[in-house]
């Protein structure tokens, strides 16, 4: 792995960099990306966002998420550097690079990552790359004992990818160094409680209603030790929520008494994008890996293509049914 001092000797050295992410993003993949937008920022770096995305409405609090907008594809002219944040392979990447030829540096917490850039630093002892992008901010020479606003939006941002990369701090991913990060963002001042009622209690009533029937066709599958969520073609748009996030229903499965992993099924377009999370020894980036998805141990993404949503379900199950042995 390279080092942050590396990072940031092309960071200083660049003239223009533009910043990216996974697609669909996630609170980890925006706040570490708004985190090191503010550092770079701060110290003069022409910077900007590069997506496909437009920012979702539970994350439109932190300092600059409105550039996240959709409408830069690809690097500006003049780019020197691209930096992708929490992505793990080039497919996934949230902005168009086909036509650019200057350097790509990746910063991520995936044990999955295809190492694409010219500078890879993949920490998978990370719980959020956010851990990452606080650490780089202080090699940049962010003091956050500063407590100035500029800290403070830094840190809300760090906080954000933690506290959704974490679960709140209940997945196993968490360490003594994500704690020591957060207690420096408390000290700082970055609002905890603010924080979580903007990410958690800020759901469109539409999506409560969605979230109901949803679950009330859940089932259980392999034993009941699956829980399988569907939302079936249309489900969205009949409740007006095409571009909201879904990802936590998924949560709900795994709450379940004996239920060791949760699949949430998605029909879009062109297939079924599945979501899997486990609750304590089955790998389920395993089972994503099978049909070309990945993740982690405990939390993964696959897009099955060209495949009604009974298909992508069988599919799973058959490999999970292997796995849960
Ligand atoms: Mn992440």
């Amino acid at each position: 792995m390279s080092s942050l001092k590396e990072i940031k000797e092309e960071i200083l050295k660049s003239k223009r960099i533009g910043l990216s992410f996974h697609t669909s993003p996630d609170g980890d993949a925006i706040g570490s990306t708004l985190a090191l937008l503010n550092a770079l920022r701060h110290l003069g770096k022409d910077s900007y966002i590069i997506s496909r995305d437009v920012i979702s409405d539970n994350l439109s609090f932190l300092s600059f998420a409105n550039e996240i907008d959709g409408n830069t594809l690809e690097p500006k002219e003049g780019t020197d550097l691209v930096i992708i944040l929490d992505c793990g392979n080039v497919e996934r990447i949230s902005a168009d690079l086909s036509n650019y030829k200057g350097k790509v540096i990746n910063i991520d917490h995936h044990i999955s990552n295809e190492e694409y850039g010219f500078i890879n630093y993949v920490d998978v002892s990370a719980a959020a790359t956010c851990e990452i992008s606080y650490l780089l901010a202080e090699e940049l020479g962010i003091d956050f004992k500063n407590k100035t606003d500029v800290e403070i939006n830094i840190g809300s941002a760090v906080y954000t990818g933690i506290v959704t990369d974490t679960g709140s701090f209940r997945h196993s991913n968490v360490t003594k160094r994500t704690h020591k990060i957060v207690s420096e963002l408390i000290e700082l001042g970055v609002n905890n409680s603010k924080v979580h009622s903007n990410l958690f209690d800020n759901k469109p009533f539409e999506k409560v209603k969605l979230m109901g029937c949803v679950l009330s066709n859940i089932e259980l599958a392999l034993e009941n030790k699956v829980a399988v969520l569907e939302i079936p073609k249309g489900m969205l748009e009949e409740f007006n929520l095409k571009n909201t996030d879904t990802s936590d229903i998924i949560s709900v499965g795994l709450g379940i008494k004996g239920v060791e992993v949760s699949m949430l099924l998605k029909e879009v377009e062109d297939g079924v994008k599945g979501s899997l999370r486990s609750k304590n020894d089955v790998d389920v980036r395993k089972v994503a890996e099978v049909y070309g998805g990945g993740g982690h141990i405990k939390a993964a993404g696959v897009m099955q293509k060209g495949v009604d949503i009974e298909t992508a379900k069988e599919n799973l199950l058959k490999i999970l049914k292997e796995e849960l042995k």
